[in-house]
């Protein structure tokens, strides 16, 4: 660095000290990197109800959670627009399907948090009562939800009956059926037998389809909803892609937990040796099928998480950069795993303490930002800020230029040149920041936190000039931004 730069720099680091809440700026050198966004070449649109969440299907054994009575809670979901609430998990495949329920047992609001996948959980009850308070709590919050139904432990026929009333209440805000969860690991989890495969699994799932078809012609249903390298999921489209109206597959980034090598740096790393294989097997499966893909259950770290990663603000920037790899291939959404107070659920609670975000959960607060919008291209050269440092731009639902820089680096901040041929003076930065990557408790964006029944309002918003499409901002280590053109 010449002594020009490096006075720059230092002038630049002073300036982000300076600003109130943006830490960490003083203590690591500034680099450059430049942006050059082409906003009139799109790319994938970002459906308005991108957004998901995914809880165990035992939940549903608690019919007040999931109930008109849950406010608090759902005030969480309803902060992030039109969302998709997925119903499954390990738990999906022990929960039965109990019409007439032998005692009325009072509702309970217990809270389920995700299973750890270490044995079978426990058996559950799904009665009409927990249905009808679903659908009461999907309009309250405006979501949809996906369905999954116990392909492990039940029956075709119990799957139809379920599905019958499932279908019935929920209505249209019912999106699809799902049979079983990570069927590709019931040949390790004792739910069928070690040989069990794609052929196994292609014979039990036309079994479910046509009981439940035969009941439900209209019903829709998506699929495969496994955990895996995606290696099923080219078979499932080929076989039954005239049958569903979606593609699914699940994704931790990292586990077990107990592993010691599950730290935040591999979380943020810039390849997963999971997601990679799997992303063009999805892509040829939805380009074969011509149908849209969405990754119905994620997370950081399987089996229930890991404190002092999956809880800091580091899953914050990991998640909202995992959305943006999503939409550079054109899925249609995603649904991030949660429940009770597990270590990776992006809200945590219960009814009677209150619920909280967590630092993921400020990852779909930006996002939520951008929903109805388009990516565009644009195009990094990003040398010395390095491969954690990424750019995205889109247009909005109204045309207007936007951008979301995420800074993974927590030893560099970079100084970025934008360069846009864009309508507007000016660049709005709203920032999504923590003290650091390990912090879990002191996130926040464009300068507020999430406050009781996931309240938020922009508090900060710091301007720059835009002239000759040029426009100039800092993202601090381990940072992220939103920029808006205006
Ligand atoms: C997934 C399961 C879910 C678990 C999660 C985990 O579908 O039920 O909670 O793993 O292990 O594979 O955290």
């Amino acid at each position: 660095m010449n002594r020009r730069d490096f006075l720059r720099s230092t002038a630049a680091s002073a300036a982000i000290a300076a600003m109130p809440g943006v830490l960490r700026a003083n203590d690591v050198p500034t680099v450059s990197a430049r942006f050059t966004i082409h906003p009139s070449q799109p790319g994938f649109p970002i459906a308005k109800d991108f957004l998901g969440m995914s809880y165990e299907a035992a939940q549903l054994a608690h019919p007040e959670y999931f109930s008109a009575q849950n406010q608090s809670f759902a005030g969480f979901l309803r902060s992030l627009g039109p969302g998709v609430m997925r119903i499954g998990g390990n738990t999906s495949e022990y929960a039965f399907w109990t019409p007439h329920p032998s005692s009325e047992k009072a509702q309970t609001s217990d809270v389920v948090g995700p299973d750890q996948g270490h044995k079978a959980p426990p058996p559950t009850q799904t009665t009409p009562q927990a249905i009808r308070n679903l659908r009461e709590f999907l309009d309250m919050v405006d979501w949809r939800c996906m369905y999954g139904l116990n392909l492990g432990k039940g029956t075709p026929q119990l799957a139809a009956d379920e599905a019958e009333f499932v279908s019935k209440t929920l209505g249209d805000r019912l999106i699809s059926f799902q049979f079983g969860n990570e069927a590709d690991l019931f040949s390790h989890n004792g739910l069928r037998s070690t040989t069990y495969d794609y052929a196994d699994f292609a014979k039990d799932w036309q079994g479910f389809y046509d009981a439940v078809h035969a009941r439900l012609p209209n019903a829709k249903f998506a699929g495969p909803d496994t955990a895996g390298t995606g290696a099923w999921v080219e078979e499932f489209a080929k076989q039954f892609g005239s049958k569903v109206n979606l593609l699914s597959t699940h994704f931790y980034a990292e586990g077990p937990p107990t592993d010691p090598s599950m730290t935040i740096e591999r979380l943020l790393s810039p390849t997963n040796s999971r997601w990679d294989p799997a992303v063009p097997k999805i892509q040829s499966a939805m380009a074969q099928s011509h149908l849209p893909y969405r990754l119905t259950e994620t997370n950081s770290c399987y089996s229930g998480g890991k404190l002092g990663v999956s809880n800091t603000f580091a899953s914050s920037l990991w998640a909202l950069d995992l959305m943006f790899q999503l939409l550079s291939f054109g899925a249609s959404g995603v649904n991030f795993h949660g429940g009770g107070y597990g270590w990776y659920a992006p809200i945590v609670g219960s009814m009677a303490n209150g619920f909280v975000a967590r630092p993921e959960y400020y990852a779909l607060l930006l996002f939520s930002q951008l929903l109805g919008g388009r990516m565009v291209q644009g195009q990094l050269d990003a040398a010395e800020a390095g491969p954690l440092f990424v750019c995205y731009a889109l247009n909005n639902a109204q045309g207007k230029l936007q951008a979301v820089v995420i800074n993974k680096d927590a030893e560099k901040n970079v100084r970025l040149a934008i360069k846009a041929n864009a309508s507007g003076e000016r660049v709005s930065i709203e920032r999504l920041i923590a003290p650091s990557l390990s912090d879990q408790a002191d996130v926040t964006f464009a300068g507020a936190p999430v406050g009781a029944e996931g309240a938020w309002k922009a508090e900060r918003i710091e301007h720059v000039r835009a002239a000759n499409g040029m426009a100039e901002c800092y993202i601090p280590a381990a940072s992220a931004a939103l920029l808006r053109w205006e």
